[in-house]
């Protein structure tokens, strides 16, 4: 949705379902936190735009983008959210540490979403320089914790839909 409009705040309102009966979980991480604290305040302020309650938004800090994937899956084994948001940000360095965490994250998530019958939606920035990172953080292509936010609502929705359907 977003993305090819090079700014990812960018959505169609009329997609994103009624979100005032839903509840989410967010882990996010601390590493290049300057970053992933702007990824958060954009999600909250997103869910709360979409009427998700301040009581049903659940925040956890992890120390680094690896540690999402367990955090994440501390939220679906233990408390009694509707989707899961990770934010983090990993920034290219000089060595091949980049590749592995990115890598490590991404198959994590992806599993997750397969293993529980859950959303766990993928808003880890990879860049190769700060910039970018700000850029993404609510610079010029807007910020990736709101696309994270409406995507979370707009998978729930769907759930609901799949589940009322049957
Ligand atoms: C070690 C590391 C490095 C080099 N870079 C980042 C980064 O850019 N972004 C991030 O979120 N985390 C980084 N980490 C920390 C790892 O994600 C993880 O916390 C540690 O390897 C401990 O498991």
């Amino acid at each position: 949705m977003a993305t090819n409009l090079k700014n990812l705040s960018t959505y169609k309102p009329e997609q994103v379902p009624d979100a005032s009966a839903m509840k989410f979980g967010i882990a996010v991480a601390e590493w290049n936190e300057e970053i992933t604290g702007a990824l958060l305040k954009a999600a909250v302020d997103t869910l709360k735009k979409h009427k998700v309650k301040d009581e049903n938004i659940f925040i956890e800090w992890v120390p680094g983008s690896f540690e999402l994937v367990l955090g994440a899956q501390y939220f679906a084994e233990f408390s009694d959210v509707d989707a899961v948001i990770v934010l983090g940000c990993v920034i290219q360095g000089e060595t091949r540490h980049f590749d592995f965490i990115c890598q490590g994250v991404t198959q994590g998530i992806t599993e997750l979403n397969m293993k529980y019958n859950l959303p766990f939606v993928f808003g880890l920035l990879t860049t190769n320089d700060q910039q970018q990172a700000l850029d993404r953080a609510g610079g010029k292509h807007g910020n990736k914790g709101d696309e994270a936010a409406v995507t979370a609502i707009r998978m729930v929705g769907l759930g609901n839909r799949f589940r009322t359907n049957q």
